[in-house]
């Protein structure tokens, strides 16, 4: 299979070789369908890490300059195996062919897929039902402050579960895989975004969860938000998209797009990115203001949505590439990690500027990060890293705790590296951790967990996957994504497993750290992340 791919000349090749620089006639091969199937795979398992246009950005740049130096049996390597700096083994997701493929394909020149302007958005934009032919009133008996909205990943699906009685409530047909889904400030709305770039409005008011709206934001996207400033609850959306580089504001209750804002531009090293996408997006509460974080140029940009004709923006620098973060816990200051430059970048969004960056171990990844305050040091705000097994404790107390504010305080050890997410809630004393991304399928399939009020006692590590009971079978059973419920005395774990194999939600008692229950339906293909509605709704964390 792989030779075809490297019909490219021999003679080329050796004299490439002789003095090492890539050249154009270095490139593999490949035919039509072979480049479908490989865009495709790139598409949805590489493009996030490394960029559409392979420029890099949490993963390493993978323009054929660079790529043909290392070739294709070493590229196959890493794909196939990961490596120590977080990249993650496909060995069990890709079939052999298929990394062979992809080894071949990186090492092509990449193609620049098309624009997404306001004709584009209109023509896919569908109202399905108009506000005013919408309930008046709820229509169904959920506690909906206690339901769960959770990506069925590899299925194109959300399902909105119970949390009250653990049961499936719906499911809706979304997007690709979708990334996130984040709350109306009123709670009546769920708003998804897929990575093809499928916005997709859930009305909770109906009998059923159901669709009421939906818009193609772009071609792939990851953020989704929502205005929540007083006297502009559910009256906008933001999706900020990966491809085109830009953000869209559209109306809350029709998503309707309003306006759309290119994200290209000048990096903090004063260069222009032709990619830079759009990581996560937050609304203040206080002010009518979103924090936009620009992966690739390190800017984040307040959008003031007073006044959309008029767009006023605040370009602050930080530093490359900024991702995921949460607010500490007065929600005045936001942070998040810049993971390639293993920083965390604080913004004070009350006098919009940054406040500090904070160096932290290799590649935070904080999800929201998690709030308590540390018996010595007052309030922190905790990440865990994809590069080390390490979670920092910063302190976020500048007025009381002035010598803490910015500075990480206490680093507490995680059960292995590859860690995506960790959290607590305010009525809990245990912070939870897992390492998904973690080679080692045991410790993939486990959390730690630390008694905050104790912090010199180890940390327990539970295997989540073995408690669930699920057949035995290759795939890993990845524990990830800890989510609290409206109570905060239960903690929600999903098991993501192969798209064929049965996965699972584990849910722990808080308190006891005993399992609780497992909700276990063949509906649930390959489930990730998990919104409370209350949590996020009300950005608890
Ligand atoms: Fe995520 C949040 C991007 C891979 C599950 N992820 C985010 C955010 C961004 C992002 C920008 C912040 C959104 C916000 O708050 O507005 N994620 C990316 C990627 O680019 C990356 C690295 C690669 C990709 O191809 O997408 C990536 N993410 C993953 C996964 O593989 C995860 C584990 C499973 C999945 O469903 O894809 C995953 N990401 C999540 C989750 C959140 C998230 C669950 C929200 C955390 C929260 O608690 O708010």
């Amino acid at each position: 299979m792989r030779k075809p791919y490297f019909a490219a000349s021999v003679l080329a090749m050796s004299v490439a070789g002789i003095f090492n620089v890539a050249s154009a006639a270095d490139e593999a091969v490949l035919t039509a369908e072979q480049k479908a199937s490989a865009s495709k795979i790139y598409f949805e398992r590489c493009a996030g890490c490394h960029g559409i246009l392979r420029k890099g950005a949490t993963g390493k740049n993978l323009e054929p300059v660079n790529t043909l130096k290392l070739g294709h049996s070493r590229l196959a390597k890493i794909i196939g195996y990961g490596t120590e700096g977080g990249m993650v083994n496909f060995d069990d997701i890709l079939t052999k062919d298929e990394i062979s493929l992809m080894a071949s394909y990186i090492q092509t020149t990449p193609d620049t897929p098309p624009e997404w302007g306001m004709k584009d958005m209109m023509n896919s934009w569908k109202l399905v039902i108009k506000p005013e032919d919408r309930p008046k009133k709820q229509m169904n008996k959920i506690n909906l402050k206690n339901v769960f909205s959770v990506t069925l990943r590899d299925a194109g699906e959300v399902a909105l579960i119970d949390g009250d009685t653990k049961k499936i409530w719906g499911i809706v047909k979304t997007g690709y895989a979708v990334h996130i889904s984040r709350v109306s400030k009123s709670g009546r709305y769920v708003y998804v975004i897929g990575r093809d770039g499928k916005l997709d409005l859930i009305d909770m008011w109906y009998e059923q969860p159901t669709v009421v709206a939906t818009l193609k934001i772009g071609i792939e996207a990851r953020s989704v938000e929502t205005s929540k400033f007083k006297g502009y609850e559910d009256k906008y959306a933001i999706a900020g998209s990966y491809w085109p580089p830009q953000y869209v504001i559209t109306e809350g209750d029709t998503l309707k797009p309003l306006k759309i804002m290119s994200t290209r531009g000048m990096t903090v090293d004063g260069e222009y990115h032709p990619e830079p996408r759009v990581a996560s997006i937050v609304a203040t509460e206080d002010k009518p203001e979103w924090v936009v974080n620009i992966k690739e140029t390190g800017m984040i940009r307040l959008v003031d949505y007073s006044d959309i004709k008029n767009l006023k923006e605040t370009t602050i620098e930080s530093a490359k590439f900024l991702h995921d973060g949460g607010w500490d816990s007065t929600k005045r200051y936001f942070l998040v990690a810049a993971n390639a430059s293993n920083k965390v970048a604080v913004v004070d969004t009350k006098t919009g500027k940054l406040a500090a960056l904070v160096d932290t171990k290799a590649k935070p990844h904080p999800g929201r990060g998690a709030n308590f305050v540390h018996p010595k040091f007052g309030p922190v705000w905790a990440t865990s890293h994809l590069g080390a097994d390490v979670i920092s404790l910063i302190g976020t107390d500048p007025a009381k705790h002035p010598k803490e504010a910015w500075k990480v305080v206490a680093e507490l050890k995680n059960h292995g590296a590859g860690s995506l997410f960790t959290k607590t809630h305010p009525k809990s004393s245990n912070l939870w951790t897992d390492a998904p991304l973690n080679p080692d399928k045991d410790v993939a399939e486990s959390v730690s967990v630390y008694d905050i009020k104790n912090l010199d006692k180890p940390a327990e590590i539970i295997n989540i996957a073995k408690l669930a009971n699920l057949p035995e079978s290759k795939a890993v059973k990845r524990a990830v994504h800890a989510e609290y419920n409206a109570t905060g005395d239960e903690v929600w774990f999903s098991l993501w497993a192969g798209k064929t194999e049965p996965s699972a939600i584990v849910i722990m008692d808080d308190k006891t750290r005993k399992l609780k229950h497992v909700i276990k339906d063949p509906k649930l293909i390959t489930p990730t992340g998990k919104f409370n509605i209350l949590n996020t709704q009300h950005d608890i964390y």
